[in-house]
């Protein structure tokens, strides 16, 4: 792709190789990727480098790199359609952010949510890559002159963040930036935890019933929502408020079948907590069971991989560059003429 060609839509979306995924990451995030392959201009990437703000174990970190790489492809995401990369795979994403850290307020960083929510969690390593990591986030969006970012509801903040960063750039340097829109699914956007439904589903939480992850089997996915939170009201009604642990299944239920909250009522009003437990575990079961066949074939095919990856971190870089041409030029940064030529 070069600056001239008449384009589609650039999309970007990311997720960490932090551990298994879990359904929440599937139906917030992954599941909408898939579709947009067709109609938009997508680079889906690993973000080896933001995992980091957490303590990794390396040999566990690089096997979960190609693990999720292989959750894309199984997923849907088609090589042939979209670029899948591994960020630390292109320079140019350390050195954006560097550069976007200079637009960046300490106050912006201090009131984001997941930054208050990791810093408790992870109170001996509150390191500055985890305070700077919505920095690093604008600069993987920024790079490739993105216009549509699909991520579930907990990333919102995140993306105003990055398309204040853009605004302010282009305002004071001109404009170099695409100022990217959020894409927030509508059912599956903010997947609640089955033991705690106040709180989004987290593939890190620490209880496993917690979290359905995609590569668990049929029978502990059953045992998972049979074992949900839900409440004493003994009628089926969706009411976030009151009855956060119903419309979780319920949102989980619709979502996954691609059918209506409206539908959902009609279909489980007048039954009982048990019945709307098992036909979830059901539905997600199917929806499931095609994407782990796929994942263990290629999670067995590392070659495969590493081939798909080198190409799209070449495909990557070459973008990239355009973007730090003109951040460069707009900073008043001497171009190296080895790198982007006359
Ligand atoms: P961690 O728990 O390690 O912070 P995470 O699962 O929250 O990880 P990512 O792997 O980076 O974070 O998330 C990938 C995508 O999944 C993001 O777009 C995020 O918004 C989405 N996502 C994560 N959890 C949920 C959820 N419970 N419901 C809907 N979308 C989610
Ligand atoms: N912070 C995101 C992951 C992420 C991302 C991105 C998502 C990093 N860079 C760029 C979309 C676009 C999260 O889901 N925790």
């Amino acid at each position: 792709m070069t600056e001239n060609t008449p384009s589609l839509p650039v999309v970007l979306s990311a997720a960490q190789p932090t551990g298994a995924l879990t359904l929440g990451n599937y139906l917030g995030a992954l599941r909408n990727w898939v579709t947009m392959q067709d109609d938009h201009d997508c680079l889906f990437c690993v973000v080896d480098l933001h995992a980091l703000t957490v303590r990794q174990d390396p040999k566990v970190l690089n096997d979960r790199i190609f693990d999720l790489a292989a959750v894309y492809l199984a997923c849907g995401i088609d090589p042939e359609k979209s670029d899948v990369f591994i960020q630390s795979h292109v320079p140019a994403h350390s050195e954006l952010s560097w550069l976007l850290n200079t637009f960046t307020q300490m106050g912006e960083l201090e009131r984001m949510t997941q930054f208050k929510d990791k810093s408790k969690r992870h109170k001996n390593n509150i390191n500055a890559g985890l305070f700077t990591y919505p920095v690093l986030m604008a600069a993987d969006i920024l790079l490739y002159g993105t216009n549509r970012v699909p991520v579930g509801e907990d990333q919102k903040q995140h993306l105003e963040l990055a398309r204040d960063i853009a605004s302010r750039f282009n305002n004071l340097h001109g404009p170099v930036f695409n100022v990217p829109e959020p894409m927030i699914a509508k059912g599956g956007a903010r997947v609640k935890d089955l033991q705690d439904p106040a709180k989004k589903m987290s593939k890190s939480a620490e209880s496993d019933l917690a979290k359905i992850m995609l590569t668990d089997p049929a029978k502990l996915i059953l045992k998972k929502f049979k074992k949900a939170v839900t409440d004493s009201e003994g009628v089926i009604r969706y009411d976030e408020q009151n009855q956060p642990g119903v419309a979780n299944l319920l949102n989980i239920w619709y979502t996954t079948l691609g059918k209506t909250q409206e539908e959902a009522l009609d279909h489980f009003s007048h039954n009982m907590y048990g019945k709307l437990k098992v036909e979830t575990a059901e539905a997600v079961i199917e929806m499931m069971t095609p994407f782990q066949e796929r994942f263990q074939a290629l999670q067995n095919d590392r070659p495969y991989l590493e081939q798909v990856l080198a190409k799209g971190a070449q495909k990557a870089r070459a973008r990239a560059e355009i973007v730090m041409k003109k951040v460069q030029s707009a900073l008043g940064l001497p171009l190296d003429q080895n790198r982007f030529g006359q």
